[in-house]
């Protein structure tokens, strides 16, 4: 009944050892994928699907070590094997803390005054108070949650928008077409925690940036397909949008000469908003073991039918 983890020396060290302080005595735990007899593994932790992965006969649960799994090419893994994405503190508070930021150094116009900064222009920017400003997250699943939630003392009118409509006190939940288009024109910074999946590839486009207010701003930290990037540039330099926050890109990394590197109000990380943290993720897969061996149900099951 091996766990068999698919990483980097580096990587497995550490979780070598979150393991061994949280994984149940008779679950062997496994980093070698080569000396491992395949009929023992019953579940496998990765970030990508292995290209073998049909040697691996028992296997059970295939454990996502990130939250997204639009990387798992869902017709490669047999239909028997449940999916699980990450659900676990560490990406959890990671993400509150930089979209936390994001929207702060936007609300405080921390980008434009860099480019004053650069061009040695002492000159203060009119500046709304936090209850003047309309903060709309795409997404209302674990992250889009607890980014609002941590959002919430700050004062800003709060929205979110998903797939089935949900009642959050404090935030204005809205679903469907009609949904959409509502928090599309009333963010002013619009942050996007969705899944890549078909219907969320290439969603935010010149048509959205037409349809948000004058002068709002963009957090992207859902996955880089999700945004087409001319269409951001577009936005930026008629000054339709006042600034951008990116943390995906497709592709990842940008090529050296891609303007996003160098435009001076789009803020650009390396997709570092969340990283797994192998203490809290080991807890999360091996209490994910034990329910699933005491028959109760798991956290961050995938559905195959919404690809998310
Ligand atoms: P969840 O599955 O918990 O939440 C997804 C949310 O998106 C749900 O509210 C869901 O609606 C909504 N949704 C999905 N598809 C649609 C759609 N077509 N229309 C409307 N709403 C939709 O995911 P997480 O919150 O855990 O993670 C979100 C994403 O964040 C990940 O998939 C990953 O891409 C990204 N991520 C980025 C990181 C980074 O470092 N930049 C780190 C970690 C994650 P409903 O609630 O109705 O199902
Ligand atoms: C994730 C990520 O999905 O880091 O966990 O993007």
């Amino acid at each position: 009944m091996t766990l068999l983890c698919n990483m980097d020396p580096a990587r497995a060290a550490a979780f070598a050892e979150a393991f061994g302080r949280v994984l149940p005595d008779d679950i062997p735990l496994s980093f070698d994928a080569a000396s491992v007899d395949p009929d023992d593994v019953r579940y496998l932790l990765s970030w990508l699907m292995p290209e073998d992965i049909d040697r691996y006969t028992n296997l059970e649960i295939m454990f996502s070590t990130g939250a997204g799994i639009d990387q798992f090419p869902f017709d490669r893994l047999p239909s028997n094997v449940k999916l699980v994405r990450m659900v676990e503190d560490g990406i959890i508070r990671m993400m509150q803390e930089y979209v936390a930021l994001s929207v702060l150094m936007l609300h405080r116009n921390f980008i434009h005054y860099k480019e004053h900064q650069n061009k040695a222009l002492w000159q203060p920017i009119p500046q709304p108070q936090t209850a003047e400003r309309r903060v709309g997250v795409l997404g209302l699943g674990v992250l889009g949650q607890a980014v609002l939630d941590r959002l919430a003392p700050f004062g800003f009118e709060l929205s979110g928008w998903s797939r089935s409509a949900k009642s959050i006190p404090g935030i204005t939940c809205l679903s469907g077409n009609d949904g959409f288009a509502q928090l599309i024109a009333t963010s002013d910074i619009l942050i996007c925690l969705l899944p890549l999946t078909e219907e969320t590839a290439g969603l935010i486009d010149a048509r959205i940036f037409s349809q948000m207010p004058k002068g709002a701003s963009l957090v992207q930290v859902g996955r880089g397909a999700q945004l087409d990037h001319q269409s951001l540039l577009d936005a930026l330099d008629q000054d339709r949008l006042s600034a951008a926050v990116i943390d995906v890109t497709e592709p990842e990394p940008l090529p050296a000469d891609h303007p996003f590197w160098s435009h001076p109000r789009i803020m650009l990380t390396p997709h570092i908003a969340s990283v797994t943290q192998p203490s809290t993720a080991a807890m999360a897969v091996s209490d994910n073991i034990r329910r699933h061996l005491q028959g109760q149900d798991l956290i961050g099951l995938v559905d195959r039918n919404r690809n998310y």
